[in-house]
């Protein structure tokens, strides 16, 4: 690849596919609003604050798990890959593998273009040598990688902080085969998940004392205002986690505290009192299970690392 240290690639969802996705939401009987919107600059900026959060152990114990095993990841991959991470966000974590893995090119894909491509600058001031190849997408749709990448080495898929846990079990599997796809016979996929846990752990992670992950959950509600000429008052409306032990997730909700009408996109939104708009599901993975995934889309899961409560894991899966 010829040098060029960051390029930038856009290829976010049109305008009127937003619209249409989020006004099918809205329309449901229970409403729903994809997961995906949070992440604007403040959603993305907010995200960051509940990552340190005391609450928020998902994190930490990654963090502790990269530090711990970036020399045994980086002795299974080698140098001069191609490594693609799948919603980079401050793009933080791949800090902890870079000087192992001197890969040839970084690709990190996120939704939120302003705070990727300030990450990717603040990456290339930090790593003279990395190549960045930063792509502007929304990833749960099919990705094309340019031309430049596809034959370039051997290619590492990166996708961590449980952010899988977003999709259903169904779009999840799907998501697995188009990363198996994605990557070529000889590629590697390093995955976090977090695990099943109790219940009182689980509600603290996701209702901190501090508010941060409620303003996270409203500030869906300021994103589509601006996007989508929305009318929402983020005061009529509450935080509120349902942790549903029969799908094994942790649910997201904005409870409207009145009857109210909101407009968007030229519609009208009618909410009772009490009524939930769910904003996000966090799916809590037993290893079996994931394994069991990964394998009918043609993975071979190598490496398994853990921290010792068992809260969360790092799998390494082999095309
Ligand atoms: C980025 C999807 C992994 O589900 O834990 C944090 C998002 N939501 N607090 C998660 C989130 C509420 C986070 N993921």
């Amino acid at each position: 690849m010829e040098r060029q240290a960051l390029q930038i690639f856009d290829d976010l969802p049109a305008p009127a596919d937003i619209r249409s996705e989020v006004l099918a939401g809205l329309n449901s009987s229970q409403k729903t609003l994809p997961a995906k919107y949070f992440y604007d600059e403040r959603g993305s900026r907010l995200f960051e604050e509940i990552t340190h959060l005391p609450e928020y152990y998902l994190t930490r114990t990654e963090i502790g798990l990269l530090r711990e095993y970036a020399d045994e990841i980086a002795e299974i991959i080698g140098r001069g890959s191609v490594l693609l991470e799948y919603g980079s966000g401050a793009s933080i974590k791949i800090r902890l593998l870079l000087e192992a893995l001197r890969p040839q090119c970084y690709v990190p894909m996120d939704i939120s273009r302003e705070f990727l491509i300030a990450s990717a600058s603040r990456l290339l001031d930090d790593y003279e040598w990395l190549n960045i190849y930063a792509a502007c997408v929304d990833y749960s749709q099919d990705i094309a990688l340019p031309d430049q990448l596809l034959n370039a080495g051997t290619k590492m898929a990166f996708f961590p902080g449980s952010s899988m846990g977003n999709f259903t079990p169904e779009q999840a599997s799907d998501f697995l085969c188009r990363v198996r796809s994605t990557l070529d016979d000889g590629g590697y996929f390093l995955l976090g998940v977090d695990l099943l846990k109790d219940e009182s752990i689980l509600q603290a992670a996701y209702d901190d004392s501090q508010g941060v992950t409620a303003a996270f959950n409203k500030n869906v509600l300021r994103h589509l205002n601006r996007t989508l000429d929305g009318q929402f008052n983020e005061d009529r409306f509450e935080h509120k986690i349902v942790v549903n032990h029969l799908l094994s997730r942790v649910e997201m909700h904005l409870v409207s505290s009145i009857d109210q009408m909101v407009n968007i996109a030229g519609n009208t939104i009618a909410l009772r009192s009490g009524e939930t708009i769910h904003t996000e599901n966090s799916y809590k993975y037993r290893l079996e299970h994931l394994i069991d995934m990964a394998g009918s889309c043609g993975f071979e899961c190598t490496n398994i690392w853990t921290d010792s409560n068992e809260y969360y894991a790092l799998i390494m899966l082999k095309c």
